[in-house]
């Protein structure tokens, strides 16, 4: 008798399916296409239990889809430039190129084993020229349309890395990768202007709900962050020597301009020190020593004392003339809004807590019935009706905002403004591996882009280990030969730009090289993109819940805007898979409870792990390693595997004629299988496909035994869903039941309706909801043909003795409740 032997499938089918090209989509209009991505890797060491689930479920809807009917592209590539190669290059002494192809190959043999149904012929990588140089190509696209630019600007620093990090890559005030405390400096850098497009990435997320997270599209809205006010100005009085300066303050309640009693900037922007008094300055200075030793965290603190210094100087309130003192306090933030603010602590809670520290007025302007602010300590937030407001009295909140924008405009000291928390991308990085800027600056021309058919700037080959370590400025100012060059627009001598790009760039749009990716004219063929994009369904990890995914949209949208395609989203669908955990927590190396994926696959193969990520809990949902059992999964599998093995010497027969109760369970998990793989019910799907087998195997062992038609028609059911997640398995079985390769194009098996109703069900009878009596009833049974039935049953009639019935509540086909009077 044979045996289920996961080594031998694995080394029969993987070159098969690769000869066969089952996953290289027709692309020839025959059928629908779908497109489903999983996020490309970084090419980091092998796979791990992260990728092992991540790649899982993408891999089921890719072949579900494909079961469907529909031309699936599943392309796989890597996001192989970025920091960790480089490091590795320099302790190596080595090229980063090195490192990175191979563990490329590596990844991409783990890869298949693992089984992903990837189109192979599509592989793309980031560091490859032909990929990067469309990312230069689209970069001076970019900068022809005024999108990329250059402004000097206090940057995060990382000190370790010695690199510049964007503020998204500053996490507690500390760089992302190496936990290093954050240092301002002020550099040069290349800004992509993403604010201009602030407006349209939110409006659009309206079309995503439904489709994508809610957890994502409320991240995304927080991080762009719209407020709608106003920017009102104050005149700053001169003071001695000092002139008079106009200010201007965002605000959002302009309705509050009368309770305003102080001004507060921030006590880092430049603007404090240019105002503060000579009197006042030492204080400002030593201030500001000290704010610049805590944390973003913990000057955002609510919690913590408000502290500040007043400046010397006075705002005029432009509506009502009054005087307010100028202070520079930290809880006023540089690089929000304006950087300074008109304070009011009767309504405003942080103002509330400066004014009470520092003993400044406080004045009530909206009667929203709570108590005195200056007595409770509680800022009066929410509706109500301004008072001591001059012409706004009597007004509510709304309208009161809307009549003080009106005065402040009529007056041409403010407008009525929206801003963002958005900032602009901050692109350039100072370090070697990434895409080269494909700008030359001459002393003549100033900025020249890289013309399109000098394109790729290439990377120089000869720097390596100690050559790319961080220095301040990029490895690259040092390759003399690669950064002197003519200009392309004057021929005098010019210097290329050394920074390269940040990796964001690279795949923010390489879902759109996937299309294509030996395309030669442009990033893509536009043909291509109109036919597979966008995306139909993403899937990733919500680490990447904002930034990759708002620059993917953000450049979608410009792509869009150059006229190169018709959409404007790039991904219609979007799931968040969940993280594998051990013992409740993240794996990690201080924590010592890591798991080996490829240990794992030694142990129980390919379609065991597989198996046991996607039946541990809903996509979404982390994998607590600890709690699931792959030798569970496996034992489930040869079960399985030995349905079809029983059935292979039987000879297909007409299946009506055979079980009807297993013909039953399989067109019902046929049919129900495909409304929970549609709903992200990956987990359901397997529970139903074990019933499934077992249901198939008590008639094996009972009555016809595998010769009954049910039976076949049962195993080739469990194949073609099995196909989904246990690839191996599946398509072994499917070769045991007589048929050729790939189970992948099977087809979702057809469900004959007639199956699917229940003959007979059973109800029960309770009298005041106890319950008294079962009936077996036709599943199509009226609630009159039930009732009737319930109160002739011999023991009910009995019990009742005759007795009134206040009420019979019927639900048919399963349950009758009689209440006695
Ligand atoms: C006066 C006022 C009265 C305000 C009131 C609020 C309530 P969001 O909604 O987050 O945009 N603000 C403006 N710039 C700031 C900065 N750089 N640092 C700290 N706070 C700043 O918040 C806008 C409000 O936050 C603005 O409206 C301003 O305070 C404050 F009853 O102006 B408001
Ligand atoms: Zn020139």
């Amino acid at each position: 008798e044979s045996t289920y032997g996961f080594r031998e499938m694995e080394a029969k089918w993987a070159p098969v399916w690769d000869d066969l090209g089952v996953f290289t989509p027709k692309d020839d209009g025959s059928a629908e296409r779908r497109y489903v991505l999983d996020m490309f890797p970084y090419p980091s060491g092998d796979l791990h239990m992260g990728h092992a689930e991540a790649f899982a479920m993408g891999d089921v809807i890719s072949r579900y889809w494909r079961q469907c009917g529909y031309d699936v592209m599943h392309p796989i590539g890597w996001d192989s430039f970025g920091l960790p190669a480089e490091n590795a290059a320099i302790k190596r002494n080595a090229h980063p190129s090195e490192w990175t192809y191979a563990n490329i190959e590596t990844q991409a043999a783990s890869f298949k084993r693992y089984a992903i149904s990837a189109d192979w012929s599509r592989r793309i990588h980031t560091s490859d020229p032909e990929y990067y140089r469309w990312t230069q190509w689209l970069f001076t696209r970019f900068y022809e349309k005024g999108l990329a630019y250059r402004k000097d600007h206090p940057v995060n620093w990382c000190p370790n890395d010695q690199t510049v990090l964007a503020n998204e890559q500053v996490v507690n005030g500390a760089c992302e990768r190496c936990g290093t405390m954050v240092t301002k400096k002020s550099l040069n850098q290349w800004y992509f202007k993403i604010t201009d497009y602030a407006d349209r990435l939110l409006d659009d997320m309206d079309a995503l709900h439904g489709h994508w997270p809610e957890r994502v599209l409320a991240m995304q809205k927080n991080w762009i962050g719209r407020s709608e006010g106003a920017h009102v100005d104050f005149v700053i009085e001169a003071a001695g020597a000092q002139p008079a300066h106009k200010t201007t303050v965002f605000t959002t309640r302009p309705d509050t301009l009368y309770g305003a009693t102080f001004f507060v900037v921030a006590a880092d922007a430049a603007l404090a020190n240019e105002l503060v008094t000579d009197e006042h300055r030492v204080a400002l200075e030593e201030y500001q020593e000290r704010v610049k030793a805590l944390s973003e965290i913990e000057r955002q603190s609510t919690e913590r004392e408000k502290t500040g210094v007043f400046t010397g100087r006075y705002a005029i309130n432009p509506l009502n003339g009054e005087k307010l003192a100028v202070w520079a306090a930290d809880y006023v933030l540089a690089d929000y809004g304006t950087g300074a603010i008109m304070a009011v602590p009767a309504h405003d809670q942080r103002d509330l807590d400066f004014a009470r520290t520092f003993g400044l007025p406080i004045r009530v302007v909206l009667d929203t019935g709570l108590e005195d602010p200056a007595e409770t300590g509680v800022a009066a937030v929410g509706e109500g009706t301004l008072v001591n407001s001059g012409e706004l009295d009597g007004l509510p909140k709304a309208e009161g905002i809307a009549r003080a924008i009106e005065i402040v405009q009529a007056a041409g000291t403010g407008e009525h403004f929206v801003n963002f928390r958005l900032r602009d991308w901050l692109l350039s990085r100072q370090r070697f591996w990434g895409t080269p800027i494909p700008i030359i600056h001459c002393g003549e021309c100033g900025e020249v882009p890289v013309p399109d058919d000098q394109l790729p700037v290439r990377l120089p080959d000869n720097l390596r280990g100690e050559d790319l370590s961080p220095k301040g400025t990029s490895p690259l100012a040092a390759a003399s030969d690669w950064v002197n060059v003519p200009c392309p627009t004057c021929g005098s001598p010019a210097k290329r730009d050394t920074d390269t790009m940040d990796t964001f760039v690279d795949s923010s749009w390489y879902f759109l090289r996937f299309v294509s990716p030996d395309y030669t004219q442009g990033p893509f063929d536009p043909q291509a993109a109109k036919n597979w994009m966008p995306v139909g369904q993403y899937v990733g990890g919500v680490e990447h819940a904002i930034l990759h995914l708002l620059y993917s949209r953000f450049f979608t949208k410009v792509i869009h805007d150059l006229g190169l395609i018709d959409f404007d989203e790039p991904f219609s669908a979007l799931l968040n898979q969940g993280q594998v955990l051990n013992g409740g927590k993240a794996m990690s190396k201080s924590l010592g409870n890591g798991v080996d994926l490829g240990q794992q696959l030694d142990k129980y193969g390919v379609d065991a792990i597989r198996l046991t990520m996607i039946f541990a809990s809903p996509p979404e949902d982390d994998v607590d390693w600890a709690d699931v059992s792959p030798g569970g999964s496996s034992k489930f599998l040869a079960r399985a595997w030995r349905v079809a093995s029983d059935v292979a010497s039987e000879p297909g027969v007409d299946p009506a004629t055979g079980d009807k109760a297993l013909r039953q369970v399989t067109h019902r998990a046929v049919h129900e299988s495909r409304a929970l793989l549609e709903s992200g019910k990956f987990n359901v799907v397997v529970a139903k496909t074990m019933e499934l087998v077992n249901a198939t195997r008590k008639v094996i062992d009972s009555g016809a035994g595998a010769a009954d038609p049910a039976v076949r028609e049962a195993a080739e059911a469990t194949a073609v869903i099995l196909s989904l997640f246990a690839p191996y398995t599946a398509e072994d079985m499917w070769a045991l039941l007589g048929h050729e390769p790939s189970v992948a194009n099977a087809g979702w098996p057809i469900v004959e309706e007639s199956l699917l109703v229940d003959d007979m069900v059973t109800a029960v009878v309770q009298i005041k909801g106890k319950l008294r009596a079962r009936l077996e009833v036709a599943a199509d049974i009226s609630e009159e043909e039930l009732r009737e039935a319930a109160l002739n049953h011999e023991t009910i009639v009995r019990l009742l003795d005759g007795g009134e019935i206040r009420t019979v509540i019927v639900r048919a086909p399963k349950l009758v409740n009689i209440v006695p009077a």
